[in-house]
């Protein structure tokens, strides 16, 4: 792939760099989108059944079950060129922040630092009643099986049920996490959209709110995205591919 050279001038020039993340980056690492034909969970599980805090009051077990079964599978996963790209380009420039939609690590076991989390962490649970963290056992989860219901922990402060510790639908997002993250887009020169659909609001607005700030805004996914309207350039092929090509020719980073 070769970067349009008055692009990378750009690119280069830029002293505060935004990445806004999604499901796409961690693809190459095994974990599953949401929304890709065929192979996103949303393919093939209900979100409304899984993904909501009336489907956890509903049916918990089978709620917490789901969410044991992706963070078993996340820990047996491995970062990849995409996200250690995105590591290197954050050591490559002045003012560099990382947004993600992604529950799972993979950004920071690929040498990122200060990732913000929009949506959540799958290893970062909490009591649905009064709120307090809930550790997980040190060990690895055996991988359960597909569909199996687990019984949710019991909070050790009031006895509450723990619940995963993502944003569902209907939740609003941590408040910290989403200010920080339209500081950052607000001064942003470049912003990064890598391997999201742009769907899920109010995430998908903060691309919008890059473009209308002035920002050059640029997107890697391999497929067409709500994004297209607005995106200034749009880099076609997988993360995993892209950065790394991306971060050598604009900031020489290998
Ligand atoms: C590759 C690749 C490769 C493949 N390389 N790329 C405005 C308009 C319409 C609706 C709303 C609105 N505002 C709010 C809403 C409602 C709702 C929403 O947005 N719904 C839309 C879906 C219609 N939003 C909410 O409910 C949010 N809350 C909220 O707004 O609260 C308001 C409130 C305020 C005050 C009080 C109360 C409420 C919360 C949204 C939470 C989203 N949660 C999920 C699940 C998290 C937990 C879990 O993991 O189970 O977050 S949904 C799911 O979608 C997950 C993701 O983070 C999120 C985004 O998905 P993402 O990352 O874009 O993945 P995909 O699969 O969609 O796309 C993958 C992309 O990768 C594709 O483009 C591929 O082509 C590409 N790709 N391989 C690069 N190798």
């Amino acid at each position: 792939m070769t970067i349009d050279p008055a692009l990378r001038e750009s690119l280069r020039a830029a002293s505060r760099v935004v990445a806004l993340t999604g499901a796409g980056v961690s693809a190459e690492s095994g974990v599953p989108t949401f929304r890709d034909r065929q192979t996103g969970l949303w393919e093939r599980y209900d979100a409304l059944e899984l993904a909501t805090p009336e489907a956890f009051a509903r049916d918990p077990s089978l709620v917490w079950g789901w969410y044991e079964w992706r963070r078993a599978a996340v820990l047996r996963a491995e970062p990849n060129p995409g996200h250690r790209a995105l590591a290197a380009i954050a050591r490559a420039v002045a003012h560099f922040a990382l947004i993600t939609q992604n529950v799972d690590d993979l950004h920071e076991r690929g040498g990122s630092v200060e990732v913000v989390h929009l949506h959540g962490e799958l290893s970062r649970p909490y009591c649905g009643e009064c709120r307090a963290a809930y550790r997980f056992p040190d060990a690895a989860p055996a991988l359960p099986a597909d569909g199996a219901r687990i019984e949710p922990p019991r909070c050790a402060r009031c006895g509450g049920r723990v619940r995963p510790g993502v944003v569902w639908f209907g939740e609003p997002l941590p408040a910290r996490p989403w200010q920080l993250a339209v500081d950052a887009v607000r001064r942003c020169e470049v912003l990064l959209c890598v391997g999201t659909s742009a769907v899920v609001h109010p995430a998908a607005s903060l691309v919008d709110l890059a473009a209308h700030s002035g920002a050059t805004v640029v997107q890697v996914n391999p497929a067409p995205t709500a994004a297209d309207r607005i995106v200034g350039h749009s880099l076609r092929g997988p993360a995993g591919v892209v950065l790394p090509e991306m971060a050598a020719s604009v900031w020489g980073t290998r």
